[in-house]
């Protein structure tokens, strides 16, 4: 009998995609709550034929070396895929999988949901109610005011297929003009009548400053103390992307100086964020553990693509998705 492929994976995805995988894969889920380390990752991984592995896995050569020469597909239940050393896996004739559009929609509805939880004081609402408003506690002119989205200037900065999704559904709320700005013009704009434009009048200009664009090592650090001192007090800063693309002290500075009026982040350095971080403490930054993903349709196709990325992997077919080898 010939041996069944060997594939690790750094968590567990949902069924649909896990039952797929091993109906013909030995998979090895990695045991633990906690996140599994790069050292530990790395004596993990030894002769198998797939690493299926999670935004927050750094895949580069050491994990690679200590895979071996049975390796043949890297798969990641993410879009994103800033942290896995691409060259390194071509090098080595090791092709890698992601998960594009697939969660486009939710991860633009969470950002939407962060606007208006931003924007709309959701946090201090709840506060207020959970502090015993009802017992007695009610003061005239807890009126808890923010900005509005009807008439607004949203600003998207990375214009893709997140925050094309973010645009659409922002229409619906009467925004008045859409800017974005990303590396190229892109022709899909024309759609939600973005205006293309540059970082400076975008973050001058808009009432929502929406970060959607991919992280890399260009962008690290763009939403800086110089960012925010451009923005309007009154504006609010969402980002569904990556920590990375935010200097947290610099954020925290423009949130209790009253540079700008609040955030909501999907993304932090480093996730899971600490309880007991500054930013957590404040009431006008609404912070999430990264769930722009997380509808149960939308985990559960990302789980298929994942695994069928995997099984073409080490047939050595086409992946569904690949990144940048012109497969697809
Ligand atoms: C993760 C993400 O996939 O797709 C990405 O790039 O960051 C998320 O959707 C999700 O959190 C599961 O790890």
């Amino acid at each position: 009998m010939s041996e069944r492929p060997k594939i690790f994976a750094t968590r567990g995805i949902p069924s649909p995609g896990m039952d797929l995988l091993q109906e013909e894969c030995d998979v090895t889920v990695w045991p633990h709550a906690r996140i599994i380390s790069h050292e530990e990752l790395e004596e993990s991984v030894v002769g198998v034929d797939g690493i299926l592995c999670h935004y927050i896995n750094k895949i580069d050569d050491h994990i690679l070396d200590a895979a071996g020469p049975n390796l043949k597909v890297v798969a990641t239940f993410a879009v994103g895929y800033d942290l896995i050393d691409v060259e390194a896996c071509h090098k080595r004739n090791v092709r890698v999988g992601h998960t594009p559009n697939v969660l486009s929609d939710s991860v633009a509805e969470l950002a939407v949901a962060l606007i208006l939880a931003s924007s709309r004081r959701l946090r201090q609402g709840m506060a207020a109610i959970t502090n015993g408003l009802a017992d007695g506690k009610w003061e005239n002119g807890l009126y808890l005011c923010g900005p509005e989205t009807k008439g607004s200037t949203v600003g998207i900065v990375g214009l893709g297929r997140i925050g094309l999704a973010v645009a659409r559904r922002l229409k619906g709320f009467d925004v008045a003009k859409f800017l974005y700005y990303d590396v190229n013009e892109v022709p899909w704009a024309a759609e939600v009548s973005a205006e293309f434009t540059s970082f400076e009048k975008l973050l001058t200009e808009s009432d929502f400053v929406v970060a959607c664009c991919s992280s890399n090592t260009d962008n690290w650090g763009l939403f800086d103390k110089a960012a925010f001192k451009k923005m309007k007090s009154s504006a609010v800063f969402v980002n569904v992307t990556r920590g990375v693309l935010v200097n947290q002290d610099d954020l925290y500075e423009a949130l209790t100086t009253g540079q700008i009026f609040a955030a909501g982040l999907d993304a932090t350095t480093p996730e899971p964020i600490s309880k007991d971080h500054p930013l957590v403490k404040l009431d006008n930054c609404v912070i999430l553990p990264h769930i722009g993903s997380s509808t149960t349709a939308t985990r559960n196709t990302m789980s298929i693509m994942t695994a069928k990325n995997i099984l073409a992997g080490i047939k050595g077919e086409p992946l569904v998705q690949c990144v940048k080898n012109n497969e697809n």
